[in-house]
């Protein structure tokens, strides 16, 4: 992983699931000559858990700092690059991975609540960090290698399904915001990267239910769905590419499933 070397990777929602992995992934892959990590959660007790197994299991090197961050505080957003020690805020690769799901409500009956955390973390989030970042990337400039911003979408941004309304409409902005912003950029050498993962076993379901463990086991009975390490891996093969290759759009899906809602089961 040549590329990484000496680079600094923001990732959001590191707490959990797919953030999480990547943390540990990049961890793994960093080059001896230095990699720097800033994890970012609401959760951050659980974040300075994470950095503490990350620096026992490598001996890289690998810096990584743990930093309170709700991605839908955008006065927070904006106000968050400066607060890193200095050493950390020469960012080259930011994973905008921070996302949830609440409920399978039909839109008639959808809380506002919930339509409204959906939408300022998914998408407003995802733009707040974008915003914050990008001026890096930028004054960085073409020669400088200028950055990567590496956007997880989901399946459901591609075709919405039956109670995901709000949530699959969250996720097709992440992808026309996406696809806008490639075009945008194209003058800058920043790579513009959607991966659109199919099911994948985290907390997501468990969000999605409000902690109810028998209806978040439901989703994945009878299939085997993606780990959070498969996507990990996916993540830092598109990071850690020549600057000339742009893995641009991908989407991944375990063995057993061909669609949002097509799913083989064994039961
Ligand atoms: P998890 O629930 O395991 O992880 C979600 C992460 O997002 C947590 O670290 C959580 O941290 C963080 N998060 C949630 N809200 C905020 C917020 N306001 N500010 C900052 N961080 C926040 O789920 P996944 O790992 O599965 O989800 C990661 C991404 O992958 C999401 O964007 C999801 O939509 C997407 N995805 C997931 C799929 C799946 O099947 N699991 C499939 C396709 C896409 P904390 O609570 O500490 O803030
Ligand atoms: C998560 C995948 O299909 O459950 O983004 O919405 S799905």
């Amino acid at each position: 992983a040549k590329h990484l070397a000496g680079k600094t990777v923001i990732i959001t929602g590191a707490s959990s699931g797919i953030g999480r992995s990547t943390a540990f992934e990049f961890a793994r892959t960093a080059p001896s000559n230095g990699l720097k990590l800033v994890l970012t959660a609401r959760r951050i007790d659980v974040l300075q858990q994470i950095s503490a197994e990350i620096a026992k299991e490598t001996d890289n090197g690998v810096k990584v700092f743990p930093a309170k961050l709700d991605v839908g505080e955008s006065s927070a957003v904006a106000k968050f690059v400066s607060s890193l020690p200095e050493e950390f805020r020469d960012i080259h690769v930011l994973v905008n991975n921070a996302g949830l799901v609440k409920g399978v409500a039909k839109a008639p009956d959808i809380a506002e609540e919930d339509i409204n955390t959906m939408f300022q973390t998914n998408v407003m989030g995802l733009i707040n960090m974008t915003q914050a970042i990008l001026p890096i990337f930028k004054s960085r400039g073409v020669d400088g290698g200028a950055g990567d911003i590496i956007n997880v979408g989901s399946i459901a941004g591609r075709e919405p399904y039956v109670g995901g309304s709000i949530y699959c409409a969250t996720k097709a902005a992440v992808r026309s915001f996406t696809d806008s912003l490639r075009k945008e950029l194209i003058a800058t050498r920043i790579r513009v990267i959607e991966l659109d993962p199919g099911q994948v076993e985290t907390e997501f379901s468990l969000v999605r239910f409000n902690g109810d463990k028998s209806k978040a086991d439901a989703v994945y009975a009878g299939c085997e769905p993606l780990t959070p390490d498969d996507i990990a891996e996916v993540v830092v093969f598109t990071a850690s590419r020549r600057q000339n290759v742009v893995v641009a759009d991908t989407l991944i899906f375990p063995n057993h499933q061909a669609s949002a809602t097509i799913m083989h089961r064994k039961m």
